[in-house]
């Protein structure tokens, strides 16, 4: 981790860029990391960017507006590119044209990883952000509030709000810390979960209503077909948290949630309870993830795929 300090110290210029459609953990991580490299190296350019626009339950966070996009970083060359919470470099989509020559350091806490960076700091931890808080500690930067509330985020996110097998007592010590600092978690949780728009909330209603079980594997599965978004008007944002609730069934160990996507192929998700390793089913298809959480993009119609899941299980 040391040899992150002396690198960042000697780029003049650096690129953060996390994952496509990002969540409030690759840009808790980012962010708290620009916040504090801008403060402490005033000199150096310092971008932050994402393919995609960060969800309106997420850019409340201070600092958010300096998020860019590809286009508005296009032509330019930075020494030290740092990815946050991305398993394969290909995850940060069209900003990888951004990358060019430069020195790539890997920050992330999927198992899947690729180890793809020139540095790869890639730990078994509840989140990017979680990691983050060290790195930052490593760095001898001062975590502000903005900083903390932006780590604190993308805890709350990737642990289901504490809940998820992967919370540690160094994941409490940290969201002590930040509450210490002066982060105010409820305003954080009701500002990040209680905040779902009225199609979100239709399409939990619809897959709650029309899942299905599949006994012997305890599977519980939804599919929902892009021209049932396009008709209604639903962005992917809006079918967040569905294959979390499809696993709140007493009886399900295994809950898959498909999505089809405008141009043809479907996207996996996957969550386990117990001891099935999804990790393992998702990488069938060429995705990866966690253990208990995973995805994947797959060319296959839905009922090939969830015929090959139900095989694996
Ligand atoms: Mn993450």
């Amino acid at each position: 981790m040391n040899k992150i300090k002396e690198k960042i110290e000697a780029a003049g210029s650096i690129l953060l860029i996390g994952h496509v459609n990002p969540d409030g953990d690759t840009v808790g991580a980012g962010l708290s990391l620009l916040l504090g490299l801008e403060k402490k190296y005033p000199e150096k350019r310092i971008d932050f960017v994402l393919q995609d626009k960060v969800p309106t339950n997420i850019s409340f966070l201070k600092g958010c507006e300096k998020i860019k996009g590809v286009e508005e970083s296009l032509g330019e060359i930075y020494e030290l590119v740092i990815f946050v919470d991305s398993a394969t470099i290909d995850r940060v989509g069209k900003a990888k044209d951004l990358v060019g020559e430069a020195f790539k350091i890997n920050i992330d806490h999927h198992i899947s990883n690729s180890n793809y960076g020139d540095i790869n700091i890639v730990r078994d931890i509840s989140s990017t952000s979680e990691l983050m808080y060290s790195i930052l500690e490593i760095l001898d930067i001062e975590i502000t509030l903005e900083m903390g509330e932006a780590i604190y985020l993308g805890i709350v996110n990737d642990t289901g709000n504490f809940a998820h097998s992967n919370v540690s007592e160094n994941t409490f010590k940290v969201a002590s810390k930040l509450m210490k600092i002066g982060v105010n978690n409820n305003k954080i949780v009701n500002d990040f979960f209680k905040t779902k728009s009225l199609e979100r909330m239709r399409v939990l209603g619809k897959a709650l209503s029309e899942m299905v079980f599949i006994e012997n594997k305890k599977m519980m599965y939804f599919y929902l077909p892009y021209e049932y978004l396009e008709k209604n008007n639903i962005d992917r944002d809006d079918t967040e948290g569905v294959v979390e609730e499809l696993i709140n069934y007493a009886g399900s160990e295994v809950s898959l949630f498909l999505r089809g996507e405008p141009n043809g192929k479907i996207k996996g998700s996957l969550r386990s309870k117990h001891d099935v390793d999804v990790n393992k089913i998702a990488g069938i298809f060429g995705g990866g993830g966690h253990i208990k959480a995973s995805g994947f993009t797959s060319e296959l119609s839905a009922n090939e795929i969830i015929k090959k899941v139900v095989e694996n299980l």
